[in-house]
C-alpha cells in the first residue's frame, strides 16, 4: 500500500489532504467571516416608514389597512411593531400591481404620552434606513384644546427631533435631503373632523404659540443666545416665533397635510405620498 506525501511546514510534517484543508481554510474564513459581517450590519430593515401620533389617532388601525383593506378592530400599542409589508399593499383592492414599488416596512409606535421617545429616538438615532414620517391624528377632536394642544405637542417634539437629525446629518454629509413628513388627518368620516387646511392653520398657530412659551421660558430661565443645548429646544427659525411649513423646509422636513379616513377606505392620497417616498 503506498503512503499519502508528506511535506514538511514550517518544522511539522503534514500530509497532503491535512496541507490542502489548511490552505482552503486560511483562504476561506476570512471570506466567510467578511460576509457574515457585512450582512449584520445591513440586517436592520430599510426602507422604513415611521407611524407616529396621539393615541386613538388610528396609527395601529392604518397598517392592519394596508395588509387587509378593512378596518379591524385594535388595542391599545404599548410597544413598537415594526413590519415588512409587499409592493402590493400601497393599491387599492382593485388596482393592478405593476411591480414598480419596492417592499418596505412600516413602524407603528404607541401614542400614549410616556411611550413617545420610541418613535422619537427612531429620528434622532438615525439609521439611514427612515424615508418618510407619518404623524397621524384624528381630525374629529382638535375642535378641542386640549386635544389640539396634546396633538400639537407631539408634533413639536417630533419635528424637534427631525431638525436635530438633520442639523447632525448635514455635519458629517454635504447635502442632506430633508424627510418628507406626511400630516395624516383622519377620521373625516366623522361629522366633527376638520378639514385638512383648518387642521393645518390651527397645527401651525399652535406650534408658533408653543415656540414664543418655550423661548420665554428659556429666556427667562437665564439661558444665554450661544448656549448650544438651550437652542436645540427651540423649533426652527431662532429670529422668529412662527413657525411655517415652507419655513421648517430649511430644517430639514417637509410637511404634507392630506386628509382621509381608514374607516371609508379613503386612503389614496396617503398611499400615493407612501409610494413617492419609496421612488424618491
Ligand atoms: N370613525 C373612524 N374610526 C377610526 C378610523 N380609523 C381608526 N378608527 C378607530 O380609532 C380607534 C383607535 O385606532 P388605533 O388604530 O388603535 O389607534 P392608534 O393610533 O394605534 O392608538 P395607540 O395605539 O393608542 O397609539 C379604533 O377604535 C379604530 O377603529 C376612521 O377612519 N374612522
Ligand atoms: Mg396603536
Amino acid at each position: 500500500m503506498s503512503s499519502l506525501p508528506t511535506f514538511d511546514v514550517l518544522g511539522f510534517t503534514l500530509s497532503l489532504p491535512i496541507l490542502v484543508i489548511s490552505l482552503l481554510a486560511v483562504v476561506l474564513i476570512p471570506i466567510v467571516l467578511g460576509k457574515l459581517l457585512a450582512s449584520g450590519a445591513k440586517s436592520g430593515p430599510s426602507s422604513v416608514i415611521l407611524l407616529a401620533g396621539p393615541r386613538d389617532a388610528g396609527k395601529t388601525s392604518l397598517l392592519l389597512y394596508l395588509q387587509e383593506k378593512t378596518l379591524i378592530p385594535t388595542q391599545t400599542s404599548t410597544t413598537p411593531a415594526t413590519v415588512r409589508l409587499s409592493p402590493s399593499a400601497l393599491l387599492s383592492a382593485d388596482s393592478p400591481d405593476d411591480g414598480s414599488n419596492k417592499p418596505f416596512h412600516i413602524r407603528d409606535t404607541p401614542g400614549h404620552p410616556k411611550l413617545r421617545s420610541t418613535a422619537i429616538n427612531t429620528i434622532t438615532q438615525p439609521t439611514g434606513s427612515c424615508i418618510g414620517i407619518i404623524y397621524m391624528l384624528d381630525s374629529a377632536v382638535l375642535s378641542t384644546q386640549v386635544r389640539l394642544t396634546d396633538t400639537a405637542e407631539y408634533l413639536y417634539e417630533l419635528l424637534l427631533a427631525i431638525q436635530k437629525r438633520y442639523a447632525t446629518l448635514s455635519e458629517s454629509t454635504t447635502s442632506t435631503e430633508l424627510i418628507p413628513l406626511l400630516i395624516a388627518c383622519n377620521k373625516n368620516d366623522l361629522f366633527t373632523a376638520l378639514p385638512p387646511a383648518k387642521i393645518s392653520n390651527l397645527l401651525q398657530t399652535e406650534l408658533s404659540r408653543m415656540k414664543e412659551t418655550k423661548r420665554k421660558g428659556l429666556l427667562n430661565a437665564g439661558a444665554g443666545e450661544n448656549d448650544d443645548e438651550d437652542l436645540d429646544r427651540v423649533l426652527g427659525d431662532e429670529r422668529t416665533d412662527q413657525i411655517t411649513w415652507d419655513g421648517l423646509k430649511e430644517f430639514g422636513v417637509e410637511v404634507t397635510v392630506q386628509s382621509g379616513s381608514i374607516k371609508s377606505s379613503a386612503v389614496d392620497g396617503w398611499t400615493s405620498w407612501m409610494s413617492a417616498c419609496l421612488e424618491a
